[in-house]
């Protein structure tokens, strides 16, 4: 069967239900396109040197890898000149990044991780880059950071890539969820699995395991009862992994189920957990859902989250919906 590109499948996605306007196919090509050039240069590791730490520490209190601030301007320098946005927002960066004057700006915003997973970066292990696209809120004037507080159900799009064995790109635009493999050849992104879907049961869990002592009681009884497995109260055993690349983990369950927590606990009240909002949980969130799966805080869906902050943190659950449906019901009951 003849592959086609992403390019391919942007044009027609929008002849079919015209939800990608050719700014946001425009966007979406010069992201993918960055994830090209990371891909390259993660690939490079110890070769490129690239590998280790930069001497700086992000908003988030973590030292930087070399590998995140070089993904890092990559997208910026991607997406400044295009024209199809008006302000980007990083984890590796304070405050937004309005586009600036020299360029015209345009009706889009992006959030990325550019580089999640980092401390997998030295030891060859998959990291991956995650976006996601908000449309700028009318006569907006001067981007503001209030400006990027929607909850993620106003996404437009959202993705990932996956450097991995393979080089993956995993899209939305709210009608389904589609992969595509870097041909490195070529230098293309091809379609290879259209509208995946996540089964909506598992036998597979992925969770940090070294935190249990700190969990609070939902996720303890409901982890728990997974590893008491057939002789428990679920009546079969359960498989575990943790990649400690949100990227890897949430791949894995999109091609096989799975459910994936990074859970608040005892230890930080003030730190709900490990994973920002806008620039992780909510786009994996709207991938998630778009494949048939489920994403809470424990309490509410992901998406309807009303952002307060940009690099707000929040308890993730996410994947195979009848098992996000039971640690929730924990959190509820
Ligand atoms: P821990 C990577 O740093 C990340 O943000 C996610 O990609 C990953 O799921 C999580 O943190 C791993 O956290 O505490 O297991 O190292």
């Amino acid at each position: 069967m003849k592959r086609i590109s992403l390019t391919q499948y942007l044009v027609e996605e929008q002849r079919q239900n015209n939800t990608i306007p050719a700014e946001l196919r425009l966007l979406i090509e010069v992201v993918a396109r960055a994830c090209k050039t990371i891909s390259h240069a993660v690939g490079k590791g110890a070769l490129g040197e690239v590998l280790g730490t930069a001497d700086t520490e992000n908003v988030q209190g973590e030292v930087q890898k070399k590998l995140d601030i070089i993904s890092n301007e990559i997208l910026l320098e991607a997406n400044e000149w295009g024209g199809h946005l008006a302000a980007m927002a990083s984890e590796e960066m304070e405050t937004i990044h309005p586009i600036p004057n020299r360029y015209p700006k345009g009706e889009y915003m992006l959030t990325f991780d550019p580089l999640d997973g980092s401390s997998n970066i030295d030891v060859n292990v998959s990291i991956g880059t995650i976006f996601s696209v908000l449309k700028a809120p009318e006569g907006m004037g001067e981007p503001t950071e209030e400006a990027f507080m929607q909850p993620g159900t106003k996404q437009v799009a959202a993705g990932y890539a996956v450097y991995g064995p393979q080089t993956m790109l995993v899209l939305t635009t709210g009608n389904g969820v589609n992969c595509f493999t870097l041909d490195r050849e070529m230098g293309s992104w091809v379609l290879t699995q259209r509208d995946m879907k996540i089964p909506a049961k598992t036998k597979e869990f992925a969770i940090n395991m070294s935190n249990a002592r700190h969990w609070h009681a939902p996720v303890k009884r409901y982890v728990d009862e997974l590893l008491e497995g057939e002789n428990g109260p679920r009546g079969t055993n359960f498989n575990m992994r943790w990649v400690a690349s949100m990227v890897a983990d949430v791949h894995r369950i999109l091609n096989r189920g799975g459910i994936f927590m990074y859970p608040a606990d005892t230890r930080d009240t003030s730190m709900p957990g490990k994973l920002r909002l806008m620039y992780e949980a909510n786009p994996m969130a709207f991938i998630v859902e778009q494949a048939g799966g489920a994403a809470t805080d424990g309490q509410q869906r992901i998406l309807d989250i009303q952002p307060h902050k940009l690099h707000q943190r929040v308890p993730v659950f996410l994947g195979s919906r009848d098992e996000v449906a039971v640690v929730t019901g924990y959190h509820q009951g």
